[in-house]
């Protein structure tokens, strides 16, 4: 199950197929994910694998300077019988400590996940305790992009038969102890057959050794940087990592995070099934044809292409996006020329400028707002400033004050316990809305944990809307905070466990805010009072939309280990049992099933839509209905590019039609977002699908239906 670390009960064949490797770009960036199993295959459809994440350990005692190596067992799949490292494995999706670096983890050299998986491994494979090794005590010193065949374990007769090999970027971390008895050892049977601590001269010693089998990452390591040597041209000496440990872990004299080193394997680790041959050593231009963790012309063991190394990634940047292709845009005619009508004709129009607001609100923090609102929503911006001038604040601060709480719900590694977290998310309304020098440091990433940290502009601008307005503000954030306090606790590795747990979910995240929106259009006076008694009616607003999200966020939900899928529904159709099976199909029939699932979701989603029709038909305001109707009919089209779509299980499915480029018109329209970003993609595009909706593309108002005028517009 994700998130569990490991289970002694596992086999090496549970562990091939249940591993969720991360699946690289050449450039190291994640484009997706593939089974340990898929990964690890030397086909002619794949000679080299599929390009994924690793990590290798160098474990040594201080004392007497000695390294820690490993033989693997001779039960391992891929390269049993050899002499390693201390400890290599991968980092995987969906653990519960999160085991995903991204680019800025990898150019400040934290790159926690590494480290967090390397300290998952060591206790699995050798048995060393969790809590005898720190974090903070592994050094990360440099990238390794290798490849190599299996042909040597699996000898050359059985190289089409054993056809594995490993395809990896290696994460080179050393870590030291002051003695040998600092560690206890345990080396799991099924991992390891024997250990042994050596030194340098030992070391050499055994490499010479012709009876004796090396990995050939370790090989490639160990002569490349850890073993000092001569240059045989101008006799200078060059130190190497081994040769002074000191320097090598507490200065960052040998730390290189810019390069990613390429290397083809020694010789007789080429070949392989499908043939591969030398490819990596002309550097960076002989990778330039490998897209998506594949070789060129190469595709996964499943038939399909895994990522895309060019285009930007899914919503956690964790797997990668599906847009629909320009000649299907342009395609849907109808959608271009309603584009063209906003970009060109009648653009929206922002209140935000609107005297009543100059007058009411400090401009300064109101603009921070703005800006931020714009970083963390992208088209939603546009939508809430063509709203009149009576409401549009109330909604903004109200969909700021949503984010902020939910970014603290998002942050998986913020809080030291989960009772730390609850504990913050109930009493927000009374912390950030009450007190106006409230500020969370370092939560959440980019945008987000601006927001958070400089909350106490957010707060100026919230204690100057009417009264009624902040009650409703407070009160929704009070029961989703109540809400999201029931889920922290719940395991959702395998989905929410029946239709009822997924309609609750949805109801504190997405159907309390329908009812807060009812609350502030009528007290807007913008809509007729009996709005605000509309519960049934909203909440389905608010579910068609979430529902709609999680739908889409399948797999990127499911290596994160937090998915919602119910299982009353996705079990009728998973022969493995288990909800990852939809995302690596093994059969014909297994492909079907998943499309039977994601259709079985989608029916259920569109049971919500009469009602949210109804809805909007009890709208009289223009504007009003202008905003609740563009999500929905995103939402719309979101299912319509996702039902029967395989897509859905290999990443996001977006879809990009024409009328994306009217909502940042809108934004210039009206100013736009000015403040400087903190340099992270728009929060939308990384955060938790509940905070954004679906992909930010505005279906234009063309065939809207002509409504009274609202009295300040
Ligand atoms: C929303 C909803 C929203 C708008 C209008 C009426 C609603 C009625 C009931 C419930 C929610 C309603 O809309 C946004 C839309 C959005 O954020 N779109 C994204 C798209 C993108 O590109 O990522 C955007 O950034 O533009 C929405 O999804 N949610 C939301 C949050 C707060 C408020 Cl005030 C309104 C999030 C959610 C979880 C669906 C409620």
């Amino acid at each position: 199950m994700a998130g569990v670390p490991w289970d002694p009960t596992q086999s090496q064949s549970d562990f091939m197929l249940r591993d969720t490797c991360i699946v690289l770009s050449p450039d190291d960036d994640v484009v997706g994910s593939s089974s340990k199993k898929a990964a690890h295959v030397f086909s002619p459809g794949q000679p080299r694998g599929v390009l994924h994440r690793a990590f290798s350990v160098f474990l040594f005692d201080e004392s007497s300077g000695e390294l820690l190596l490993q033989k693997r067992a001779a039960s391992k799949i891929t390269f049993p019988n050899v002499w390693t490292n201390t400890c290599c494995s991968h980092p995987l999706h969906g653990m519960e400590v999160d085991e995903v670096d991204g680019p800025e983890d990898v150019k400040d050299g934290s790159v926690k996940g590494a480290k967090n998986a390397a300290i998952r491994k060591l206790g699995h494979e050798l048995g060393i305790e969790a809590d005898e090794l720190k974090v903070e005590d592994f050094k990360f010193l440099t990238r390794l992009h290798y490849w190599a065949a299996d042909t040597v374990t699996h000898g050359e007769k059985r190289m089409m038969n054993s056809p594995w090999g490993e395809h990896e970027i290696d994460y080179v971390l050393f870590m030291t102890v002051p003695s040998k008895e600092s560690v206890t050892l345990k080396p799991h049977p099924d991992e390891v057959d024997d250990v042994m601590w050596v030194s340098q001269a030992k070391l050499l010693e055994m490499f010479d050794d012709k009876t004796l089998l090396f990995s050939p990452w370790f090989r490639i390591i160990t002569n490349r940087w850890v073993i000092g040597s001569t240059d045989s041209e101008s006799g200078e000496k060059k130190a190497g990592w081994w040769d002074d440990l000191d320097r090598t872990m507490k200065t960052d004299d040998f730390c290189d995070y810019g390069t990613i080193h390429r290397f083809d394997p020694p010789e007789e680790h080429m070949g392989g099934a499908g043939d591969a041959g030398e490819w990596l050593v002309g550097g960076d231009e002989a990778v330039k044809g490998m897209e998506n963790g594949v070789m060129p012309n190469g595709n996964n063991v499943n038939g399909e292409v895994v990522g895309d190394s060019t285009k930007k990634q899914g919503a956690y940047g964790k797997v990668k996006t599906h847009k629909e292709s320009k000649l299907s845009q342009i395609l849907h005619l109808d959608e271009v020329w309603s584009a063209i009508t906003l970009l060109y004709i009648s653009p929206l129009e922002s209140n935000l400028e609107s005297p009543l607001i100059r007058e009411t609100f400090n401009p300064l923090d109101l603009k921070f707002c703005d800006d931020i609102l714009c970083k963390v929503s992208r088209s939603f911006a546009a939508v809430i400033r063509q709203l009149p001038s009576q409401l549009l604040v109330d909604v903004l601060i109200f969909y700021l004050v949503l984010r902020a709480l939910d970014t603290i719900e998002d942050d998986m590694t913020y809080f030291p316990s989960n009772e730390e977290k609850v504990k913050s998310l109930l009493a927000f309304h009374k912390t950030a809305l009450v007190d106006p020098t409230w500020t969370m440091m370092g939560c959440g990433e980019g945008d987000e944990r601006r927001l958070l940290e400089e909350f106490p502009k957010c707060h100026s601008v919230y204690a100057a809307l009417p009264e009624g307005s902040r009650r409703v503000i407070s009160d929704i954030t009070l029961r989703m905070a109540t809400g999201m306090a029931e889920f922290v606790d719940k395991d959702l590795g395998q989905g929410t466990v029946d239709v009822a747990q997924y309609n609750r979910y949805c109801h504190f995240v997405a159907g309390l805010v329908g009812e807060g929106l009812s609350r502030l259009f009528a007290s807007s006076e913008l809509e007729r009072s009996a709005l605000a008694g509309e519960l049934h009616l909203s909440d389905q607003m608010g579910l068609f939309l979430q529902k709609t999200n999680i739908i889409r966020d399948y797999l990127e939900d499911y290596v994160d280990g937090r998915a919602f899928w119910p299982q009353s529904i996705w079990k009728k159709y998973s022969a493995g049992g288990d909800l990852g099976y939809f995302a690596n199909p093994a059969t014909e029939e297994a492909k079907k099933a998943g499309l039977c699932c994601l259709n079985d979701l989608v029916t259920d989603a569109l049971e919500l839509a009469p009602d949210c029709l109804a809805y909007l038909s009890k709208l009289r305001c223009a504007e009003v209905f202008r905003f609740c109707a563009i999500p929905q009919v995103m939402a719309i089209a979101t299912l319509d590019r996702c039902y029967h779509n395989a897509d859905v299980f290999t990443g996001v499915v977006k879809y990009g039609r024409a009328c994306r480029a009217s909502s940042s018109t809108t934004q210039s329209t009206c100013g736009g977002c000015t403040g400087s970003s903190t340099g992270s993609p728009p929060a939308s595009s990384r955060g938790r699908r509940r905070r954004g909706g679906p992909a930010s593309t505005i279906r234009p108002t063309t065939g809207q239906p002509e409504r009274a005028a609202p009295s300040s517009s």
